[in-house]
């Protein structure tokens, strides 16, 4: 049986270089995207020109500032860097046999495939990457994910390396432990106590040592440095989320249907929330009073976590959908092609925008956590429920069947 191999794809100073793809003016000089110059903004990232005066991420706005004055400073837009991350993803989706989303720059791609193959397919990859988003990466080829990610970071930016299982540990043992993903400051410097800084120095360094800062977990850590495979990839999961409404009676598409069509996003989103998941297609579904039923979808770039999104993608649908005096029994939203969700925390942070609709979000998940999902609806069905307006509401997970 083949081995896989795995590639790890970073994008180098990922929201600068959007910028500075942008704006040519920026190019070759320091850009610093992030918070307001003003207050407790961060800097969320560096240009590698801004990097030479000592900026990083998370490093305080007003330091960044004192230690590069004539840096370029933008508050940044993140549709822009969710686009840009849509499509990248979507080109490393085409090209291997799994994808696995780590963030929002960074992936793994996994391959049951010779190594020469591999590596040709990576490099095109990166060509594709460049010439489809004017951006580059950096890439790592190696036998696990804990390498790969080593090997993309090894010649950042713009890096492309390969580990090959026959010169491992040798080629990496001159790197410090702390560049191992898993191995924290306090950790390295733990190791540093015992005179261990390489990462040839751990794996030559006695048992006790090892379990006593790492534990048992230490030895597995080893055998990955030494190019043992990952552990058997998990099963893949649903491919769709949705929710349906039949109408108690049919009815043309005015008020109330919008009503019920905004509370279907809000549970379809809730669910994408609950479970983690974010989705690149959105699919809606009429079934007219003949119980004719169409479907239509598009690839939506947003993020489909926030109902807000998620309606101003489904409602344009619908509105294709709709023909004149004809009434509706059914309307059902899908997310199709769900993912694990990337961890957006900090992008909260950042992005004031951003900031205000989440907050609404999980005021609105905090309640339905403590009191359940009827204890709080929408103000604009009430009318039509005072009015007796109702229906029979159905979420379903799919594997692969359409809404
Ligand atoms: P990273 O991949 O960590 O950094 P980077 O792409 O800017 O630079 P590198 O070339 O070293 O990979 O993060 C990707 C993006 O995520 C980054 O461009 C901005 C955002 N981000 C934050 O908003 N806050 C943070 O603290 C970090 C680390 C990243
Ligand atoms: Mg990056
Ligand atoms: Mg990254």
């Amino acid at each position: 049986m083949k081995r896989t191999v795995v590639v790890h794809l970073d994008m180098d100073a990922f929201f600068a270089s959007v910028e500075q793809r942008d704006l040519p003016y920026l190019r070759g000089r320091s850009v610093i995207v992030g918070g307001s110059r003003e207050g407790r903004g961060v800097v969320a990232a560096a240009s590698y020109e801004a990097r030479e005066y000592g900026i990083h991420s998370a490093m305080s706005m007003a330091m960044a500032i004192k230690l590069c004055p004539d840096a370029v400073f933008i508050e940044g837009n993140i549709d822009k860097y969710i686009d840009a991350c849509r499509r990248i993803f979507d080109l490393c989706s085409r090209c291997c046999d799994t994808l696995e989303i780590v963030s929002i720059d960074e992936v793994y791609l996994l391959f049951r495939e010779k190594w020469n193959v591999v590596v040709e397919r990576s490099a095109m990859l990166k060509e594709k990457v460049y010439a489809e988003t004017g951006l580059i990466c950096s890439m790592g080829v190696a036998p696990n994910r804990i390498l790969a990610k080593l090997a993309s970071s090894m010649e950042k930016p713009n890096g492309f390396t390969i580990l090959l299982p026959k010169d491992l540990p040798g080629s990496i043992a001159f790197l410090p432990v702390s560049r191992l993903w898993g191995i924290g400051k306090k950790t390295a410097s733990l190791f540093k106590a015992d005179d261990i800084t390489t990462i040839g120095e751990l794996l030559t360094a006695e048992e006790w040592r090892i379990r006593a800062h790492l534990g048992t977990q230490g030895f597995d850590l080893i055998k990955t440095v030494c190019g043992a495979p990952d552990k058997p990839l998990p099963p893949t999961k649903e491919k769709s989320l949705g929710h349906e409404f039949t109408f108690h009676k049919d009815l043309e598409p005015y008020g109330y249907f919008w009503s019920e069509v905004r509370r279907l996003c809000d549970q379809v989103s809730r669910r994408l929330r609950v479970n983690h998941y974010q989705g690149r297609i959105v699919r809606v579904k009429l079934r007219w009073k003949s119980f004719e039923t169409h479907t239509h979808q598009m690839v939506s770039n947003t993020d489909l976590q926030n109902p807000f999104n998620l309606y101003r993608v489904a409602s344009r649908l619908i509105h294709d959908l709709l023909k004149p005096r004809r009434k509706i029994r059914l309307v059902g939203v899908t997310v199709a092609e769900i993912y694990d969700a990337i961890e957006t925390d900090l992008l909260h942070v950042i992005f004031p925008e951003v900031r205000v609709q989440q907050k609404l979000i999980s005021a609105i998940d905090t309640i339905w956590d403590r009191y359940g999902e009827e204890s709080l609806i929408r103000a604009s069905l009430i009318p039509a429920r005072a009015r007796g307006f109702t229906g029979v509401s159905a979420p379903f997970f799919a594997s692969s069947s359409p809404a």
